[in-house]
């Protein structure tokens, strides 16, 4: 999987025809969109085909996936065979569990994105204190796809020095949850943005505008 652009859309939609509607106006300049637990609860599954068949988008799943191996095994196995290319796991349940997406992945032929720090203020409690052993137990593991956060940018700036700028790291937090698209950049390479472009008045627009302010 091949992410160009530097904005990856978060799909937290309740229904395929607001996502149709949203993806309409903003399809030509994604090239990826991440689809999680409200779209996939609200229409199943197949969300992930349907999206993939009726624009190739690579997909990245975030089922934030964080249970025991035998568990994990089977959520990554069924998220690649419905056609998501990238599964995001978590980091904190230690290397057996995020081994087994990462073999599943591996026979698929598809790719893990492990989630180090998140974004939201009550990361700091417990997250944080790991985080950054999380990344380095990426890099042992031989992973090299990351996501960590846009809205603390000393925190990401770190999570880029253990991963090293051969990792590949995508960042949400940007624009409602206070992170700046061009400051993260520094750090990242793509951006994960969700509720700034699909509650804008104008979709389009607010994506061409966050393109061109971290273009300038
Ligand atoms: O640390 C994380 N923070 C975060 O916001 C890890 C995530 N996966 N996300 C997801 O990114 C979150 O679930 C949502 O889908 C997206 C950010 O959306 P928004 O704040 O731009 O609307």
């Amino acid at each position: 999987m091949q992410v160009k652009n530097k904005i990856i859309l978060a799909l937290d939609l309740n229904d395929l025809k607001t996502v149709n509607q949203l993806l309409g106006d903003v399809s030509e300049h994604i090239d990826t969109v991440k689809i999680g637990y409200p779209l996939v609860l609200a229409e199943g599954l197949r969300s992930i085909s349907i999206i993939k068949e009726e624009y190739g988008f690579n997909i990245i799943a975030d089922f934030k996936v964080a249970d025991i191996p035998e568990t994990n095994q089977k959520i990554a196995d069924l998220t690649f065979s419905a056609g998501a290319d990238a599964v995001i796991v978590h980091g904190f349940v230690g290397e057996d569990s995020v081994q087994a997406c990462l073999q599943t992945a591996r026979n698929h032929d598809r790719e893990v994105f492990l989630l180090t720090e998140m974004s939201h203020p009550g990361a700091e409690l417990f997250m944080q204190k790991v985080s950054l052993e999380i990344a380095s137990m990426g890099i042992d593991m031989g992973i090299t796809n990351f996501v960590a956060p846009s809205t603390k940018l000393v925190r990401l700036e770190k999570i880029r020095k253990i991963v090293s700028d051969d990792s590949f790291i995508i960042s949400p937090g940007v624009g409602v949850q206070g992170g700046n698209p061009a400051q993260t950049l520094k750090y990242a390479d793509s951006l994960i943005i969700g509720r700034s472009i699909y509650t804008a008045e104008n979709p389009q627009k607010t994506l061409q505008s966050i393109i061109d302010s971290i273009e300038l």
